[in-house]
């Protein structure tokens, strides 16, 4: 069977890749003499010397973004995103716990595969990163001033939120398309999984981005087939106005066992025209629909999250929207899809196939406007493969992935099957280059590689396989990045480096670009936290009811008040600590003993809430949680909880 073979087939070549993979680097001495000659002293950082680029890295399924310099390697950060985080109280403090709200509730936990990083004119402008939750359907804003989730939105309608956030020239939208077809009303439809063909709709969902702010909204949402959406790039200067989904399962299988999803020869790349649907649904021709999402916002004076509780999207069907959405057959299970610097280009990616597909955006146009299409996919037309196709890369290896560009008309795709790393010409489709990757990586990055002028220079691999590079830690490993030096003809390993949870995608931005904006304090007369003690003479302890909060400051080296009484068991306490240091790297934490959540880490100007239900009565201990000065062990106290 001809199915079967292909599996076979993948499985045998991915076997034999490794074992070649690691035969090679064992065969030389140490596993290092892969990497070039002046390797040590390219990624050399000298003590007290900053890094040229930061590298945002998602954390996969452990939620988080993390902030490496590049090219040491060195990680500066975990920012907790969809995720809790005992080392800042991030997902624990009282401040914090309703930025994880959604339509189910607190949701602690995700699975964050992808960054954008915010553009303006299709450039890094360094001032947001956002991230998606894939599992329960999210997307994050991260501040790149003060490296903190500010906002966290839920996307409606949609399961499985691979698809997105990718972004379009000038941040105007953050798009996210479903990775799993669902029932409309956001999947709550008791059916039949087997009437997927009828019941299961795809999304995508345009959410607009505030250009000062940065501030969410779902501006609206395309009802499309029962497919499944991967990987999206928006187009850039000819192209600005357009946005290419890769998607699979063009089959609309419920179950998608390789027979089934794999069906076809061809699924598609979607193209949407997204200035049109814009004005599709500003004319009115969208409907809304009662849906249940939640929209999280951390409030900048007074650090505080509000989560709100939204009940309707715009929905637009492309059946009432002509000359929106069409779709180009690309081979095989598509995975992702990138747009060159320019804009002409857009390369699909089938994961099963033997070619990558590079479409040119003329063609697509000149298509269009000639109505040449071969046929249509549920309504949507769908436009001659060859009639829109620039050309093929040919046998350029096994399984790939994801492309990105340095600027100078070059290409660079990974391959996970044969675990390389591929660098073509994107105008004469020639293979220029191919290294190895340890192993089987998946995404890969060059600083401004998707944006319409890329930095260059370096390129990162996120490898999904790490087995002997590093000392063995049982058999659980940390997982693999890998710096090349793309700045000559030929790639050049580096410097291999750990991440903190399994990296997917990154992106790596000018150090200087970031540095503009950073901020260093949090200035205490700004604080607007209700509960603040901006000073000893505002310290108290006030009950109201059953609740008692605690308005303490801290201040190198004691904390006000720092015996509190009063408590009875059956009590809520509230510890509202307010860091009241003004000068910038001096955070204090609080800890009491017995708390069944976390510390609070309080930077300086800011108030943090510590929730404790104590479980008995007697004596507390307080203590600071960071070493904050020569007397920082003497920074303590007691709570004393007596009977009700
Ligand atoms: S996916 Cu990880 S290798 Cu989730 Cu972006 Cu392609
Ligand atoms: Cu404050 Cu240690």
């Amino acid at each position: 069977m001809k199915l079967s073979s292909t599996n076979l087939l993948l499985t045998a070549a991915s076997a034999a890749v490794l074992a070649g993979g690691l035969q090679s680097c064992k065969s030389k001495a140490g596993g290092v003499s892969a990497a070039s000659n002046d390797a040590a002293a390219k990624v050399y950082v000298a003590p007290g010397k900053h890094d040229e680029f930061y590298n945002i890295v998602s954390g996969g399924f452990n939620g988080q973004m993390s902030v490496y310099g590049i090219p040491s390697g060195r990680m500066f950060r975990i920012v907790p995103v969809f995720s809790q985080h005992p080392e800042n109280g991030w997902g624990f403090s009282e401040e914090t716990k309703p930025m994880l709200n959604t339509s189910h509730g607190f949701v602690p936990w995700d699975d964050l595969h992808h960054i954008a990083l915010s553009t303006t004119k299709g450039e890094h402008d360094g001032r947001w990163a956002f991230g998606n939750a894939n599992n329960t359907p999210r997307i994050a804003r991260v501040s790149l001033s003060t490296f903190k989730t500010e906002e966290i939105i839920e996307i409606p309608n949609s399961a499985g939120n691979h698809s997105s956030p990718f972004i379009t020239e000038n941040t105007e939208y953050v798009v996210a398309g479903t990775r799993f077809s669902v029932p409309l009303d956001n999947g709550n439809t008791d059916v039949p999984i087997n009437t997927y063909k009828d019941n299961f709709k795809g999304t995508v969902s345009f959410i607009g981005v505030d250009k000062t702010t940065g501030r969410m909204n779902i501006d609206f949402q395309l009802l499309l087939p029962g497919i499944n959406f991967d990987l999206a790039r928006a187009g850039k200067g000819a192209s600005k106005d357009w946005f290419f989904f890769s998607c699979y399962n063009s089959e609309k299988a419920n179950t998608l066992l390789e027979v089934n999803a794999s069906a076809k020869d061809k699924d598609f790349i979607m193209a949407v025209n997204w200035k049109k649907a814009q004005a599709y649904a500003r004319s009115g021709k969208g409907k809304k629909a009662a849906v249940k999402y939640a929209h999280n916002v951390l409030d900048e004076k007074n650090h505080t999250a509000t989560s709100t509780i939204i009940n309707e999207v715009l929905t637009l069907d492309p059946k009432d929207c002509p000359d929106m959405v069409y779709m180009m057959p690309c081979p095989k299970s598509p995975h992702g899809t990138d747009t060159d610097p320019s804009g002409e280009y857009i390369i699909g990616s089938g994961k099963l196939a033997a070619t990558i597909p590079v479409f040119s955006f003329a063609k697509i146009q000149q298509a269009i406007a000639s109505k040449n299409y071969d046929g249509n996919y549920d309504g949507i037309p769908v436009l001659k493969y060859d009639a829109v196709l620039h050309g093929e890369v040919q046998k350029p290896g096994l399984g790939p992935l994801h492309t990105e560009f340095d600027g100078k008309g070059n290409a660079y795709t990974s391959f996970f099957v044969s675990s390389e790393i591929v660098k073509w010409d994107i105008k004469s489709l020639k293979v220029l280059d191919r290294v190895p990757t340890y192993y089987s990586i998946g995404h890969l990055s060059i600083p401004g590689g998707p944006t319409a002028k890329p930095h260059g220079k370096y390129m990162i691999a996120y490898n999904k396989i790490t087995k002997d590079r590093y000392l063995p830690t049982g058999p659980e490993l940390t997982q693999s990045a890998q710096l090349f030096d793309i700045s000559g003809d030929k790639m050049k390993l580096l410097l291999d480096f750990p991440t903190v949870g399994e990296p997917h995608y990154a992106e790596a931005i000018p150090a200087a670009l970031v540095e503009k904006n950073s901020k260093k304090i949090y200035k205490i007369e700004e604080n607007q936290h209700p509960y603040a003690a901006k000073g000893d003479n505002m310290a108290k302890v006030e009950r109201k009811g059953n609740e008692v909060h605690v308005m303490m400051t801290a201040v190198r080296s004691h904390f006000t008040p720092d015996n509190i009484e009063g408590v009875k068991l059956g009590d809520v306490v509230y510890f509202h600590v307010t860091n009241v240091e003004q000068d910038w790297d001096v955070p204090h934490g609080f800890a009491v003993k017995g708390a069944n959540n976390a510390e609070i880490l309080i930077m300086p100007g800011e108030t943090q809430t510590l929730k404790w239900t104590p479980d008995r009565t007697g004596i507390f201990p307080i203590y600071c949680t960071d070493f904050c000065s020569a007397l920082h062990q003497e920074m303590q106290g007691y709570v004393r909880v007596s009977p009700a």
